[in-house]
């Protein structure tokens, strides 16, 4: 007799591994999926590409669940409300340009259309390494969060994409192993990874959108890791910035994959 709880198990272990098998080769890994990585990971998925996005914690959503101080809201403004649209997610005015959205409603409404348009999650999974092929990114070192945070000694995986995309936040994690173990040379003033500056709101918002961009053939930074690698101002709970750079990167990818 097979019992029922056979069946459950061998339909998630069956399913979990047609989806992982699926992504193994990939156009476009994002890695961190806080709010830019989310945006860009739908519009990437609406655009037909094959998006897989690796987050470290059990929860997708990064620092937008918290709001400011954990007040759970978020401020945009009109220039990106446009993109909150796309995600059927509601604001509201509160003046000179600035909206208030729900920051529960905003990190399960980016997580849920990114899904629904096509990209794939891997939750609790941690981006280790990179490999460098040619002088490009052309893969990710892929293990279990618990595995790393135990310390066991157990070797990773690896996936091979057209794309990869630092969505990291404040410590740019995969451009600081990019610069630091594979001697990368960024697309930075030195090279290197210039590092992020303190609060300035305005600076803030604008150096995120502009430090969006190719930083090495195959590698490109969103949101506060992009910020962190070309020296850009931190902003606080103010999230236009990291909605824009989503976008911003994802049209980048697409030119590039599209060449
Ligand atoms: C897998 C990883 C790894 C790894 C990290 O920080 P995030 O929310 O990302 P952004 O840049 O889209 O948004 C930044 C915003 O939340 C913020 O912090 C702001 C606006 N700060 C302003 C201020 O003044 O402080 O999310 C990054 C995600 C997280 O979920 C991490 O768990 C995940 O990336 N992550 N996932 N492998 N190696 N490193």
């Amino acid at each position: 007799m097979e019992l029922m709880e056979e069946k459950i198990s061998a339909a998630i272990v069956k399913t979990y591994f047609a989806k992982l098998s699926r992504n193994l080769a990939i156009d476009c890994a994002i890695v961190g999926a806080g709010p830019s990585g989310l945006v860009a990971a739908r519009d990437l998925a609406v655009a037909g590409k094959k998006v897989a996005v690796f987050e470290r914690r059990l929860a997708p959503g990064g620092g937008v669940w918290g709001g400011g101080m954990l007040f759970n809201e978020i401020v945009v403004e009109d220039s990106a409300l446009p993109i909150l649209d796309d995600f059927s997610i509601s604001h509201a005015p509160v003046g000179d340009g600035f909206h208030t959205a729900d920051s529960v409603e905003v990190a399960s409404g980016l997580i849920f259309g990114a899904r629904k348009a096509g990209a794939v999650f891997f939750n609790s999974v941690s981006v280790e390494d990179i490999a460098v092929r040619e002088n490009r990114v052309c893969g990710l070192v892929v293990n279990w969060t618990p595995v790393v945070r135990e310390g066991l000694h157990v070797d990773p995986l690896v996936v091979s994409t057209r794309a990869v995309i630092d969505g990291t936040g404040h410590p740019a994690e995969i451009c600081t192993i990019a610069a630091r173990k594979a001697g990368i040379r960024l697309a930075t003033e030195t090279g290197g990874i210039l590092g992020e500056k303190p609060m300035w709101m305005e600076e803030g918002e604008a150096s995120t959108v502009e430090n969006t961009k190719r930083l090495y053939p195959g590698l490109y930074a969103s949101g506060m890791a992009a910020n962190n690698v070309g020296g850009g101002f931190r902003m606080g709970p103010i999230f236009g910035g990291m909605f824009l750079s989503g976008r911003k990167v994802a049209k980048m990818i697409l030119e590039d994959l599209n060449a």
